[in-house]
């Protein structure tokens, strides 16, 4: 036998086509790299200025006027670009500048956008200007860990995913510790603009930043992020001003793509429930994406069951001359029973498979978890305020937890409010699986957020459709429909009648589609009895094999899957869409830090249109303010966008809703998105959300 030498490794991994395949760049990543986002035409001209617009006006608050003085009035400003700038105009906008920038909060994508889209503008008007860019979130800010962001830096990410440059944290720079220490850095690093990438807590956060940093000359402006979507601003009278926060695209594709296939591989293997809960803290919005991308079975959006009124208990109460409070809002119990209507319905057809899409942050708008989620907050806000410790650190078991919350109850302690968590809380929260106690009690974000990505809200709703499930089959109403022909030619196949055979069995022989056992046949027993009764059954002989066989079949074996989408789709590569809003998006930065504006957050207006209508604007961030309980205190926060019901997005979702269960014979309507392409024609161009409500 003939022996080789075995090539070294050394010498296998030098060779070209060996380091071309493992590179760490792969191709895709080389040709995201060198995109060339378009840009808004005002950014074509050699100076943008900034002008003011009375068009828009603001419901301002009488706290927000108190607290942010400096920069509640100020007005909505558009960029304009400038074709023959004279010397005073040129000197201004070329003058040196020094910028630094932060991530806050979750990472959304096109980030790194965002700083190229600044990084190109500063350095285009003077290269000599500086970029910083502040590590791990405010707390880089906070303790003055930067990097000079510089050419061959912001290259490596142009057009990629991900905060991983300078990386993110939720830190709040709430205290004046904190805020004084914030300012020493800027004035220390001579920044005349700090700019704060973050959703409504890290924009409220710049806010007062800016009133903060106001005398000192140091400008803030924010820029609206967070895969949630919540970010969408409208003035007094309706008119839109920032359609959506960026990553919310990427996001929901990234979602929908998977989602997609789950769709597929249930109507494949049709023995599967998939159960999807995808992240949005609060707001529905990624699901009503979702939902529109896939045309998934079944997708819950929170603003709509907080919606719901059950007529029949009104009806009822009326009739006995009283008004029924409770029928207001959507209890657990209702939810589960809506579900399980869902599944029975399918299963009626004989599809005992399929997709429901569950917003993470669906329990919020669930009556009574409302209610304990906001007394946790502020029991536990209580117990930090007024103790050394705090809640979390002093009791660090589920059991002392729960022995504090039943102190409350009985009143014992002095710093303790008895009216807060009476014995129904008690009652209410004992029932509870244990998970979801934990979840409940769990140490909430530097903003006093409720932190849902951490509840597995899935399994609270699907144990209970579980259980409710088994009731409906022992009462032989949640059973499989037969297909008509199958049940005939089985029959025929051991020479048996199906006209004799059929009518004992169903309710809806001959003339369903789908045949569904009577109600009264809830097991082989019955079934048999069912035949004995009819004399059609030889007692010696049994049941025909055909009959069993197809009986078996009927009964429904409810089996789920679940799956969570959301860390994935935050940390995923940007669509074209969020590339060139995000972009944009940093080019806005630098004409309003440019011009001197402050207080100030970089949008786009006309998003919702092609790119050509695309205008970036400033929106003043202090009249978007409101008065909202966080860590059970009242506090100023930018109000966040729900699901608007009247929305043309929503109602097309609410109106399509039978089709996409497809509780009939016919095909299930799933629509496969696709997967996120940075070329080619397989994505559109913008969210369907978004291409829908500018109908
Ligand atoms: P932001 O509001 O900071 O953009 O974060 C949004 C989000 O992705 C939510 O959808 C999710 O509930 C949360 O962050 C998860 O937070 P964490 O990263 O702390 O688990």
């Amino acid at each position: 036998m003939k022996s080789t030498t075995p090539v070294s490794m050394d010498a296998l991994l030098s060779r070209p086509e060996i380091k071309r395949i493992v590179d760490r760049v792969s191709p895709e990543e080389e040709e995201r790299r060198t995109y060339a986002p378009p840009r808004c035409k005002a950014f074509a001209r050699p100076v943008t200025i900034l002008k003011e617009t009375n068009e828009y006006s603001f419901f301002k608050d009488l706290e927000a006027k108190a607290k942010l003085p400096h920069i509640i009035d100020n007005p909505v400003q558009t960029i304009v670009g400038v074709t023959n700038p004279d010397q005073t105009q040129l000197d201004h906008y070329t003058r040196e500048l020094r910028i630094g920038i932060v991530f806050s909060g979750g990472p959304a994508p096109g980030g790194h956008n965002v700083i190229a889209g600044l990084f190109d503008a500063m350095k285009k008007a003077n290269p000599n200007s500086t970029l910083y860019g502040f590590f791990l979130g405010p707390d880089g800010v906070i303790e003055g860990q930067y990097i000079e962001i510089t050419e061959p830096i912001i290259n490596r990410y142009r057009n990629m995913g991900g905060f991983s440059m300078i990386r993110t944290g939720r830190t709040k720079i709430d205290s004046s510790a904190k805020t004084k220490q914030a300012r020493e850095t800027c004035l220390k690093l001579k920044l005349n603009a700090l700019v704060i990438v973050g959703g409504d807590d890290s924009n409220t956060n710049a806010a007062f930043l800016a009133e903060e940093l106001y005398k000192d000359g140091i400008q803030v402006i924010g820029v609206p992020k967070t895969i949630d979507g919540d970010i969408q601003v409208r003035d007094s009278q309706g008119k839109i001003l920032c359609a959506m926060s960026f990553g919310y695209h990427t996001a929901a594709r990234s979602f929908a793509r998977n989602i997609g296939g789950l769709c597929v591989d249930s109507s494949s293997d049709v023995k599967y429930w998939h159960i999807c809960k995808v992240m949005g803290r609060v707001a529905s919005h990624l699901a009503l994406e979702v939902a529109l991308q896939t045309h998934a079975n079944l997708t819950l959006i929170g603003e709509d069951l907080a919606d719901y009124v059950d007529e029949e208990r009104l009806a009822k109460a009326k009739a006995e001359g009283t008004t029924d409070y409770s029928a207001y809002g959507m209890t657990l119990r209702h939810l589960s029973r809506m579900i399980c209507d869902a599944i029975i319905r399918r299963a009626k057809v004989g599809k005992n498979y399929g997709v429901i899409v569950i917003p993470e942050g669906v329990l919020e708008y669930i009556n009574e978890i409302q209610l304990i989620i906001t007394k946790l907050n502020t029991i536990i806000a209580d117990y930090n305020h007024t103790h050394d410790k705090d809640f979390h650190t002093a009791f660090t078991t589920l059991e002392s937890k729960l022995e504090y919350l039943r102190r409350l109850v009985r009143g014992i302690g002095p710093d303790i409010s008895p009216a807060l968590w009476n014995a129904r809380d008690d009652e209410l929260f004992n029932d509870m699986p244990e998970f979801f106690q934990k979840g409940l009690l769990l140490e909430r974000d530097s903003h006093g957020n409720f932190q849902f990505s951490q509840v597995e809200t899935d399994h609270v709703i699907m144990r209970m459709v579980k259980d409710y499930l088994n009731i409906q089959k022992e009462k032989g109403l949640y059973s499989l429909g037969v297909e008509r022909s199958y049940f005939n030619s089985m029959l025929e196949r051991e020479g048996l009648d199906p006209a004799i055979y059929g009518p004992i069995m169903f309710e809806n022989y001959p003339d369903g589609e789908y045949l569904r056992i009577k109600n009264t046949i809830m097991s082989m027993k019955t079934l048999k009895q069912a035949f004995s009764r009819s004399g059609k059954l030889d007692p010696e002989a049994g049941l025909p094999s055909a009959i069993e066989k197809i009986y078996k079949k009927s009964v429904p074996k409810f089996k789920t899957q679940t799956h969570f989408f959301g860390y994935d789709g935050r940390g995923g590569d940007p669509t074209r869409f969020d590339c060139d809003y995000t972009y944009n998006l940093g080019q806005t930065v630098f004409s309003l830090v440019v011009n001197g504006a402050t207080g100030q957050m970089a949008a786009i207006k006309n998003l919702e249109q092609e790119f050509p209508k695309w205008e970036p604007i400033g929106i003043p961030i202090a009249p978007l303010m409101r008065l909202e309980e966080r860590a059970g205190r009242m506090t100023l926060v930018i109000e966040k966008s729900l699901v608007d019901l009247e929305s043309n997005a929503f109602r097309v979702s609410k109106a399509l809703r039978e089709k996409w269960l497809a509780a009939t014979p016919e095909n299930d309507d799933y629509r496969s998105p696709g997967p996120i392409r940075f070329t080619g024609k397989s994505e559109e161009e913008r969210p369907i959300t978004l291409m829908l409500n500018s109908i």
